[in-house]
């Protein structure tokens, strides 16, 4: 089983439960488990700022699936929450992203892992340090809890971390 955190995020309609329907979604493909979900953080956009706020969480999982096979199932997830892709940067009910897959460093024509922008956005590194303390970045010896500090976004806690079946009975 490969070891990746994912971020999740949605600044449109309920945008709640459209985090809890991605996490329900990735659970049940065979092969994938998800193992454990952060605190949602209501966050200020980065980027393109003149959008509504976002909710944000990372989520740890367990997957058999390659890289490139895991982030066709992300877009078939995001297909299936109906996310707008119009503008990049722009608002959406839901965007998945590949934050880290095990310890690699993968660079293709669709995929760049570690995420490029991640180290930068304390919406990506305030819940992904609370899933693992220790997580450091490939390659380095940087913790990624020591990047927050000079890390873009304002960042607030929204609900508290619970484990992923409360996750998903949570209500607005
Ligand atoms: N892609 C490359 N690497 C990856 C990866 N590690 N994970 C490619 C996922 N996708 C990856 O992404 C565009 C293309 O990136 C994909 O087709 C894939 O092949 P997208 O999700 O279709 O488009 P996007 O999300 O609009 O663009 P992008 O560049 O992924 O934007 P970001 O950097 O994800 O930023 N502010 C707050 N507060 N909270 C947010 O969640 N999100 C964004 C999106 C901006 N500001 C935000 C938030
Ligand atoms: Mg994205």
């Amino acid at each position: 089983m490969n070891n990746v955190y994912l971020s999740i995020g949605s600044n449109i309609g309920d945008r709640l439960s459209k985090l809890q329907q991605a996490v329900k979604l990735l659970n049940s493909i065979p092969g994938t488990e998800v193992k454990k979900i952060s605190a949602v953080y209501e966050t200020a956009a980065v980027g393109l700022t003149d959008q509504a706020d976002f909710l944000n969480a990372a989520v740890q999982i367990w997957t058999k699936f390659g890289p490139e096979e895991l982030l066709s199932v992300c877009q078939d997830i995001e297909r299936q929450l109906e996310r707008e892709r119009t503008v990049r940067w722009g608002p959406r009910t839901i965007d998945l992203d590949i934050l880290l897959y095990n310890q690699d460093n993968i660079e293709t024509e669709r995929l760049t892992i570690p995420h490029p922008r991640m180290r930068e956005r304390a919406f990506v590194l305030v819940p992904l340090a609370e899933l693992n303390r220790e997580l450091k970045e490939p390659h380095s010896d940087r913790l990624y809890r020591d990047l927050i500090r000079k890390a873009e976004g304002e960042v607030r806690l929204y609900r508290e971390a619970v484990d992923v079946s409360t996750f998903l009975e949570l209500t607005e």
